[in-house]
């Protein structure tokens, strides 16, 4: 099945050529479950999270397309259920309203799920511009409930500004679910004109909040990410300081928690890519991964592993390992680094998929010491055609 032209909001996932490519030692690699969703009458179209549920369920979102709708509205929100042996055991819609679904942001605190996404008020047919797209988001929060495996009916957040949400992200302790989510005032996805600002709202046992200002005006805000740490929300996101897109070198990273704003880095620094995992932060700068592991210190220090492109925080019972996926012409390596004695080790090829392009991605460091990846891909062909995929692999780490 061929990739098609799909409209996205949030389709802002891009993967630089990395470095030269070295000498790897090979993990020891086990593929254990291969998945192939087109099998089930859908297309992957992007943006894949997964979790492990308190009770060991392992569950999936994803935006795909069944090939129902017509273009504008295509791409629907599904999650798959996984049995203990990896295959998918349930697969369903999370809420299919027939109009389009983005962005899904998939979050697992103590024995809640939740996950949020966003969904157009209206379907258009096979045109539509995308002022009136961004003008007709909602962001809607859905509950999952372990007991009858399904998600439970959403909570769609009141809308005030007519302003497409951008940036989705989630966070929760548990009991309070926010999202968190940016605006421009010239709907510019182009990030040139009008100023930016971060929203959070929270939901409490059903009630909606008001929306919080996190930062006002700052413009352009570039990567952001959220959590609730030490019992309050945490938003970090990078910044150009004086507002002038044309000048890069003044971007920082900043940390908003309990109201206090503080800048984190200097100018001696790029930052991108910012995301928690615990209760520490990581963003690369400079193609290398960075970490602050005391977030009230504010201290920056290099991990040593090099990234040019996408990479993600695996924290498990194992402790944390850095996945990164090197791209090495049209392939795309996944490389995986362990925290040893508070350092990471060499990175390691966790698994050669071959002639193979990862667009979208989710994994997890599981307590048996396997790293699944389930993975949005595509096969590059020599006509450089290819053949989208979405497959969910437990990998054996060396480790
Ligand atoms: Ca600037």
């Amino acid at each position: 099945m061929m990739p098609r032209e799909r409209l996205y909001v949030a389709a802002e996932e891009n993967f630089d050529s990395a470095g030269d490519g070295g000498a790897h030692i090979a993990a020891y690699r086990d593929l254990t479950r291969w998945n192939t969703f087109s099998e089930l009458g859908i297309t992957p179209a992007g943006d894949v999270q997964t979790t492990e549920l308190s009770d060991g369920t392992r569950i999936a979102v994803f935006v795909a397309d069944d090939g129902s709708k017509a273009d504008a509205d295509r791409t629907s929100l599904y999650y798959a259920v996984y049995d203990a042996a990896g295959n998918v055991e349930k697969f369903e819609a999370v809420c299919e309203t027939g109009r389009g679904d983005y962005s899904p942001r998939l979050v697992t605190a103590g024995n809640n799920t939740y996950v949020a996404w966003l969904n157009s008020r209206n379907s258009y047919g096979d045109t539509v511009t995308y002022s009136q797209l961004a003008a007709d988001l909602q962001i809607c929060v859905a509950e999952y409930d372990e007991v009858d495996r399904m998600f439970l009916a959403p909570t769609v957040l009141e809308s005030t500004t007519g302003q497409a949400p951008l940036k989705l992200q989630l966070a929760s302790d548990g009991r309070n679910v926010s999202v968190i989510w940016m605006e421009n005032t010239s709907n510019d996805v182009m990030k040139q004109s009008g100023t930016s600002s971060i929203y959070a709202r929270t939901i409490t046992d059903g009630a909606q909040s008001k929306p919080q200002t996190i930062a006002s005006g700052p413009n352009y805000i570039y990567d952001m990410d959220a959590a609730y740490i030490d019992g309050g929300l945490s938003v970090a996101y990078t910044a150009d300081t004086d507002r002038d897109v044309q000048t890069y070198e003044d971007i920082a990273l900043f940390l908003v928690r309990n109201g206090e704003r503080t800048k984190l880095t200097n100018t001696a620094e790029d930052p991108k890519d910012v995301v928690f995992s615990g209760n520490r932060l990581y963003y690369t700068s400079e193609g290398y991964i960075r970490e602050i592991k005391d977030l009230a210190a504010g201290t920056t220090a290099g991990t040593g592993i090099a990234c040019d492109g996408s990479f993600r925080v695996l924290n498990g019972d194992r402790g944390r390992a850095l996945l990164v996926m090197k791209k090495d012409e049209t392939r795309t390596v996944p490389m995986v680094s362990y925290e040893k004695d508070g350092a990471f080790t060499a990175p390691v090829v966790l698994n050669d998929f071959g002639n193979v392009n990862i667009t979208y991605y989710s994994a997890e460091y599981r307590s048996d010491g396997t790293i699944d990846l389930l993975m949005i891909s595509t096969t590059v062909k020599d006509n450089w055609n290819g053949e989208d995929s979405l497959v969910r692999i437990g990998l054996r780490c060396s480790m």
